[in-house]
């Protein structure tokens, strides 16, 4: 290598996408990059050699928007998540760039169907739910509205578990998404930072002089980048996605090895492997194992050191830092990153406190998702000081900022001071991340408008009553082409020939089929496409299951993480009381429904199993009874994820959102349903309130307690088993599943769920049940009068713009991260 400047070579050409062109490529890259030819190339070939034919396409669109940057001294946002649930990404990115036909047309040509290859991609689930799926939906958003953005996370191994049932249980395997390599992804070798963990903080000097310290880590490990360009909508902008992964200083102590010790020798590597070999498969529960504060710590300051190391390469010192870096938090799993960036900022490039605070809290914002008190993170004191002992230091530092502070204030008593501390006193001393991420951040944010409320009055209460101006709303979205145009490709194009093809640029341009919604002609498309994605699903599930759907039945729809405040449990009680009224009033008029479920449990979390083997030993005896005479079908699909939910969502005709108020921060998977034209039923928890503004009050279909209502039941003596007893479907349905009629093999198999409901019902399953049912049979009512179904479910699909992550991403922009 000469010392010439390489600046001015000249970039390749962008690269042609005429199907031939594209075709010939694609033969390129069997022949070449994966050395087979056409005659002996698996499927499993074919799709490798199609991503690194369009991966060529972006990195021409990638190198520009980084240089873009550096020219424009533009401002970064880095979005830190320990999940990123992106799925499959082919179809993603070749809609983005626009060259769906050219690629099916050159495929095509050399004998590849595309539908086979696509579906052979992993599904990437390097998250549990909605925090992970919103992350990545941000990512797509941050590119298409043109924000330089980087995702930083952990390249899991294993991402969240496969879910298979034995006998109606769930079972977790192991995912293994990389077992065929990964084409999407560039190994940066140069990008490598070294992470300490544990060890000592030594002073020095201090005599005369402020005294500096100087954290000897005990152990220390790499953490080496992986990049994923994410392509926004037309290829305006790519952004990177940049996830670490773990290695050894040492791979193999060669002391130990030549002494014979073949094991000991490779401890080391074990050990720094382990970091990023498994996604916590816990959602909405935080893990509270040694291993998952180290993960934090790990990909925290790998992703600092990065940030700190291009913001240097670029601008003289840190006093920018806050106007040229945004640091958005998702939820509290990244918040030792505020540590972090103290100690980076004073030991490393000597700040001194004040001025690394200023820069620090200036720097970062925090989205907070729960409110559920079990999910609100907190590390032993002691664990958080053996691991890092140094951030321990600055967390007490900075807590006594914070408390002198607010004593000076004069407005919180003790019992607020004790509320607002960074260390929890009750009993063993924690630290608790929720107040580390508040304190640490200039801008606090919920989820959807009745989430950050809740925020105000309980968890941040006394936060907020000091600092009344960082809480701020920005309610969640979803992005309209992996959830709407890519999963829904029949309603899109109708879409376009109906109104043109504006949307497709900005969902609130949906509006325009708001005229549509009593047009006869339209409304008999809308339901014939609707129907179609039915028949796919029925097709999926003959296949897998062996079950068979009639798709004009109601397709009645629950998929989501399996959790008490979710209510599956009510929804499948409803099931049964269903059941018994079918059976003893056979005359009525029964809406034909099918009850389709998905979703994981938590492996360690008991009752959450239990429900979905309820789910299956209830599909068992209603799929199975004669009497039913195919009225009610109750089905639950295994190994739920991403692609089988663009399966299941355009497919649905009812759409259920019914977690008990005050529980969900906000629900994504509601805005999905809806978008592509389903009707939901669901209480006034999370963003339900607002899509009911949104759509109207007619088109949503809302039952139950509000949160108030929740809260002020809770706080007196509940009496669930009067409710019950005051009802004789509820009671029938309870008596039926805590006797063993669906568990003959096991009759005291749910008495404990059931009694939870009878003992204290703190999720309201029976004082909502009579609400709930009601609320169905309201549902089959509208059914049953198609015009009336359908022009509400096309006002849905009209007026669900607005829950685009694109608004999101753009609030996001102008109110907290001030780029773009
Ligand atoms: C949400 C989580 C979550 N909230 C801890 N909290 C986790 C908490 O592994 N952990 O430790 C994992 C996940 N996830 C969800 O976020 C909310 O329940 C949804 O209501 C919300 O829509 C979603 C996105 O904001």
């Amino acid at each position: 290598m000469n010392n010439l400047p390489k600046a001015d070579l000249p970039l390749p050409a962008p690269r042609s996408s005429q199907p031939e062109v594209l075709a010939e490529e694609i033969i390129e890259r069997l022949t070449y990059r994966i050395g087979k030819d056409a005659q002996v190339a698996k499927p499993h070939d074919w799709l490798t050699a199609t991503i690194l034919v369009i991966r060529d396409r972006i990195i021409d669109k990638w190198m520009a928007s980084t240089k873009q940057v550096y020219k424009t001294n533009a401002k970064r946002v880095y979005y830190l998540s320990l999940e990123f649930l992106i799925g499959r990404l082919m179809r993603d990115a070749i809609n983005n760039l626009g060259l769906m036909s050219e690629i099916r047309d050159a495929l095509t040509s050399l004998g590849v169907e595309f539908d086979v290859i696509a579906g052979l991609e992993p599904d990437a689930a390097l998250g549990n739910g909605g925090l992970g799926r919103l992350a990545a939906c941000f990512m797509e958003s941050m590119a298409t509205v043109d924000i330089p953005a980087y995702g930083y996370g952990i390249r899991y191994m294993h991402g969240l578990f496969r879910q298979q049932m034995a006998d109606g249980w769930q079972v977790e395997l192991p995912e293994t998404w990389l077992a065929h390599g990964n084409p999407w992804e560039f190994e940066r070798r140069e990008s490598s930072y070294e992470i300490g963990f544990g060890g000592a903080v030594e002073t020095v000097g201090g005599y005369d002089d402020t005294p500096r310290y100087v954290w000897k880590p005990a152990e220390r490990v790499i953490a080496m980048a992986y990049d994923t360009p994410v392509v926004g909508w037309r290829a305006k902008r790519v952004n990177t996605l940049r996830l670490w992964t773990a290695q050894p200083i040492d791979p193999i102590l060669l002391d130990a090895f030549n002494a014979g010790d073949h094991i000991g020798a490779l401890r080391e590597s074990n050990k720094a492997e382990a970091l990023a070999r498994v996604l916590y498969p816990a959602d909405a529960t935080p893990a509270g194992q040694e291993l998952r504060l180290r993960q934090e710590f790990f990909f925290c300051s790998a992703s600092l050191q990065d940030i700190l190391r291009r913001h240097l390469q670029q601008y003289e010192d840190f006093t920018s830092l806050p106007d040229k870096v945004s640091i958005q938090l998702n939820d509290t799993h990244p918040a030792v990153s505020i540590a972090e960036l103290m100690r980076l900022l004073i030991d490393v490039h000597n700040l001194d406190f004040e001025q690394a605070w200023d820069i620090t809290w200036r720097t970062f914002s925090y989205t907070n998702h729960t409110l559920l008190p079990e999910a609100l993170e907190s590390w032993p004191v002691p664990l958080f000081e053996r691991l890092l002992p140094r951030h321990m230091q600055i967390v007490y530092a900075i807590n006594a900022k914070i408390l002198v502070d607010a004593r000076k204030s004069k407005m919180m008593n003790d019992a607020e001071i004790r509320s607002i501390s960074l260390i929890d006193e009750n009993g063993d001393r924690r630290v608790r991340m929720g107040n580390l991420a508040f304190t640490g951040s200039h801008s606090i944010n919920g989820v959807s408008a009745l989430h950050t409320e809740l925020m105000k009055e309980t968890v941040f209460a006394d936060l907020h009553k000091l600092y009344p101006t960082r809480i701020n709303n920005k309610t969640n979205g979803i992005t309209p082409r992996r959830w709407l145009m890519q999963c829904n490709p029949g309603l899109t194009g109708l879409l376009r020939e109906t109104i043109g093809d504006a949307f497709m640029d900005d969902a609130e341009a949906l509006k325009a089929l708001d005229a549509y919604a009593d047009n006869a002609d339209f409304r008999a498309k809308f339901a014939a496409i609707k129907r179609a994605n039915k028949q796919v699903l029925s097709n999926l599930v003959a296949q897998r299951m062996g079950i068979r759907l009639d798709p004009s039945a109601m397709f009645d729809i629950q998929i989501k993480r399996i959790h008490e405040y979710k209510r599956q449990l009510l929804n499948i009680i409803e099931a049964v009381a269903l059941y018994d009224q079918i059976r003893s009033r056979p005359e009525l008029d029964w809406v034909p429904r099918v009850k389709l479920f998905a979703g994981k449990a938590a492996p360690s979390y008991h009752n959450a199993k239990l429900i979905i083997k309820l789910a299956n030993d209830v599909a068992r005896v209603i799929n199975n009874d004669p009497a039913v005479r195919g009225l009610l079908k109750v089905v639950f699909i295994p190994n739920y994820n991403v692609s089988l939910a663009e399966i299941m969502v355009p497919a649905a005709d009812l759409s259920e959102q019914i977690s008990t108020a005050g529980m969900e921060a906000s629900g994504t998977g509601n805005m999905k349903f809806a978008l592509n034209g389903a009707l939901t039923i669901g209480t006034l928890d999370g963003a339900n309130v607002e899509m009911r503004d949104h759509v109207g009050a007619d088109n949503i279909v809302i039952f139950g307690m509000t949160a108030d209502e929740v809260a002020r039941v809770r706080s007196e003596t509940p009496n669930p088993r009067a409710t019950i007893e005051n009802s004789r479907e509820l009671s029938q349905a309870l008596a039926a599943i805590a006797s063993g009629v669906f568990s003959p093999d096991d009759r005291n198999r749910f008495a404990g769920l059931v009694d939870g409901i009878y003992t204290h019902d703190w999720f309201m399953v029976a004082a909502d049940f009579d609400s709930y049912t009601r609320a169905q049979r309201e549902v089959d009512a509208i059914w049953s009068e198609p015009e009336r179904w359908y022009s509400k479910t096309i006002r849905n699909t009209a007026r669900m713009g607005w829950f685009s992550s694109d608004r999101s991403i753009r609030q996001y922009a102008k109110e907290i991260w001030r780029a773009g």
